[in-house]
C-alpha cells in the first residue's frame, strides 16, 4: 500500500540532492519520486543509484519518473508516467509485473482509465496552486474527492500541499501527498518532511502517536513529567518521559532541587529512541546548558517534532535556569524548536525587550522567529483581560482569545498546554488546529480544576480531557 509522505525530487541547482534527500526520509518521506527534467543520461544513472541506496537504507519506495528502463536496469520499485508519456502496457513490459506504475492524472476520467489499464496508483493534480510546475491546472479539493469515489488503487494527492493543504487532502481521501518545494526548498527537509509525515498518524490505533517529555518531576505532581504524562495519556497518545530534575513541590512553591547529570539525561533520552522511538517532543524544564545541549542534538538527529516551553520561573517565583542556560537555549535548542510557546515574562527574557501588550507581544513573536524558532506560540496567560495566545506559524499570525478565568489553581498550565499541543501533532493534526485543541483543553482543565493544597492547586486534566472528548462525539 502507497501512502504516506511522496517525496519528488527538485532539479538539484544546489548540488546538494541526495543529502537534502537523506534528510527527508530521515523525517518519515516512504517514498522517492526521481524527477530528473535536465540531466544527462550518465548523470541521471549516477543520481539514480544513490538515491535508490538511501531509499534501501530507510526502508522507503524509489520511483523513477519517465525511465521504465532505468526501472529495470537498477532494479528501483516503479515508473511514474506523465499523461503524454508511453502507454501503461509498453511500460509494463519493461519494468514487469513486479514494479509500481503510476500515472499523473488531472480528472476522474483520466485516473478511471489509469485505473482500468492497470496503474498500481495515480497521482491526481493539482490540488492546489503551485510554481513549481509551469503548466499545472488548479483541480482542487473537489475533483480529489470525486477521484477518490471513482477508483480504488491509491490515490496520490500533488501540487501547492503545505501541511495545512495536507491536512485538507488527506481528510479528503488522499492516501499518499506528493511534495516537491515544500520539503525540497525547506531550510530544514527532515523536519519538513516529519511535519507531513506526522499527518499520517491520525489513522493509527491508540494510543496513537508518541510523545517523549523531557521535564523534571514536580512531586507535588500538578506540573512537569507528572502533568506532561497525565496529558499525553488521557488525551490517547503513548508518552515516554527523561528527567531532567528532581524537586521536592507541592502547591506553595518549591523546596528543593536535586538536578540529574547530563550524561543521565542522554542516557534515559536514547534508551526511549533507540526502543520505542517517538514522534513530537516536548521539552520542559531544562536546568542548564549541558542538557540543553544534548537535547538538541537528539532532536537533530532523529529529526523530532519539537514543543519547546523555556520553562525558566516557577509558578511561585523560583528562578529555575541560570543565565549560562539562558544562553544555551538560545545558541542550540531555539534554533530548533519547531514550536516554542513562551508565556510573556519567558518572552521578555529571551528577546530582552518589554512584552505586557499585545502589540509588544506580536513583535516579540516575530523576534523569537528571528532567533530560529520555526513556529512560535506566545501565550498571554499574563495579560490583563482575556487571555490572548499569539500563534505565528512562519510569517502567519493567528490569534486565540479565551475568556480569564477567575481562580488561583493554575498550577501546570504551562506544562500542561504544550504537552497537549506535542500529543496533538503526534496525533496527526496540523499545527493550527493542534493548538486550538490544545486551547480548548487547557481553558477546560483550568475551568473545571478543584481546590487542592493551600497554594495554586493543579487544573484538572482528568475532567477536560472527559469534556473535550464529549464535543468531539458533538460535532
Ligand atoms: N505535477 P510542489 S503539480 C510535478 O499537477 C507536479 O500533475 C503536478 O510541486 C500535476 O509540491 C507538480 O512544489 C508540482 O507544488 C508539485
Amino acid at each position: 500500500m502507497l501512502s504516506g509522505l511522496y517525496l519528488i525530487t527538485d532539479d538539484n541547482r544546489d548540488g546538494n540532492l541526495l543529502s537534502r534527500v537523506q534528510d527527508a526520509l530521515r523525517g518519515g518521506a516512504r517514498v522517492v519520486q526521481y524527477r530528473a527534467k535536465h540531466q544527462s543520461p550518465a548523470e541521471r544513472m549516477a543520481t539514480a543509484e544513490l538515491l535508490h541506496a538511501a531509499c534501501r537504507a530507510a526502508g522507503a519506495k524509489f520511483i523513477i519518473n519517465d525511465l521504465p528502463e532505468m526501472v529495470r536496469e537498477i532494479d528501483a520499485d516503479g515508473v511514474h508516467l506523465g499523461q503524454d508519456d508511453m502507454s501503461i502496457s509498453e511500460a509494463r513490459q519493461i519494468v514487469g509485473r513486479d514494479k509500481l506504475i503510476g500515472i499523473s492524472t488531472h480528472s476522474v476520467d483520466e485516473a478511471l482509465k489509469a485505473e482500468s489499464h492497470g496503474a498500481d496508483y495515480v497521482a491526481l493534480g493539482s490540488v492546489f496552486a503551485t510554481d513549481t510546475k509551469d503548466d499545472a491546472n488548479v483541480v482542487g479539493l473537489d475533483t480529489l474527492s470525486k477521484v477518490r469515489r471513482a477508483v480504488r488503487i491509491p490515490l496520490v494527492a500533488i501540487g501547492g500541499i503545505d501541511p495545512a493543504g495536507a491536512d485538507l487532502a488527506i481528510e479528503t481521501g488522499a492516501d499518499a501527498i506528493a511534495v516537491i518545494s515544500g520539503v525540497m526548498n525547506d531550510s530544514n527537509p527532515a523536519i519538513a518532511a516529519r511535519e507531513y509525515s506526522l499527518l499520517f498518524n491520525r489513522h493509527r490505533d491508540l494510543p496513537r502517536g508518541r510523545v517523549m517529555t523531557i521535564a523534571g518531576s514536580d512531586s507535588g505532581g500538578g506540573a512537569g513529567i507528572q502533568a506532561d504524562l497525565k496529558t499525553i495519556t488521557l488525551l490517547g497518545s503513548y508518552g515516554s518521559s527523561v528527567l531532567t530534575a528532581l524537586t521536592a513541590q507541592n502547591t506553595l512553591g518549591v523546596d528543593a532541587i536535586e538536578p540529574v547529570q547530563s550524561g543521565f539525561v542522554s542516557a534515559q533520552i536514547d534508551a526511549v529512541l533507540s526502543d520505542i522511538g517517538a514522534d513530537t517532543v516536548k521539552t520542559g524544564m531544562l536546568n542548564w546548558g549541558g542538557i540543553i545541549v544534548r537535547v538538541a542534538r537528539a532532536i537533530e538527529q532523529h529529526a523530532l517534532l519539537s514543543v519547546v516551553d523555556p520553562v525558566m520561573v516557577a509558578k511561585g517565583g523560583a528562578k529555575l535556569l541560570d543565565k549560562e542556560a539562558i544562553d544555551s537555549l538560545l545558541a542550540h535548542l531555539i534554533p530548533r524548536a519547531f514550536l516554542l510557546t513562551p508565556n510573556l515574562p519567558e518572552a521578555e527574557t529571551l528577546t530582552g525587550m518589554p512584552v505586557e501588550t499585545e502589540a509588544e507581544m506580536e513583535q516579540a513573536g516575530r523576534s523569537l522567529l528571528e532567533l530560529g524558532a520555526r513556529n512560535v506560540l506566545l501565550k498571554g496567560g499574563h495579560l490583563q483581560g482575556a487571555a490572548v495566545d499569539l500563534l505565528f506559524i512562519g510569517d502567519q499570525m493567528h490569534r486565540l482569545e479565551a475568556p480569564r478565568i477567575d481562580t488561583r489553581n493554575t498550577h501546570g498550565t504551562g506544562c500542561t498546554y504544550s504537552a497537549a499541543i506535542a500529543t496533538f501533532l503526534a496525533q496527526g493534526y496540523p499545527l493550527l488546529k493542534a493548538v486550538e485543541r490544545s486551547k480548548q483543553f487547557i481553558n477546560l482543565a483550568i475551568e473545571n480544576a478543584v481546590d487542592c493544597g493551600a497554594g495554586h492547586g493543579p487544573v484538572n486534566h482528568l475532567r477536560a480531557a472527559q469534556l473535550l472528548d464529549q464535543e468531539k462525539d458533538a460535532d
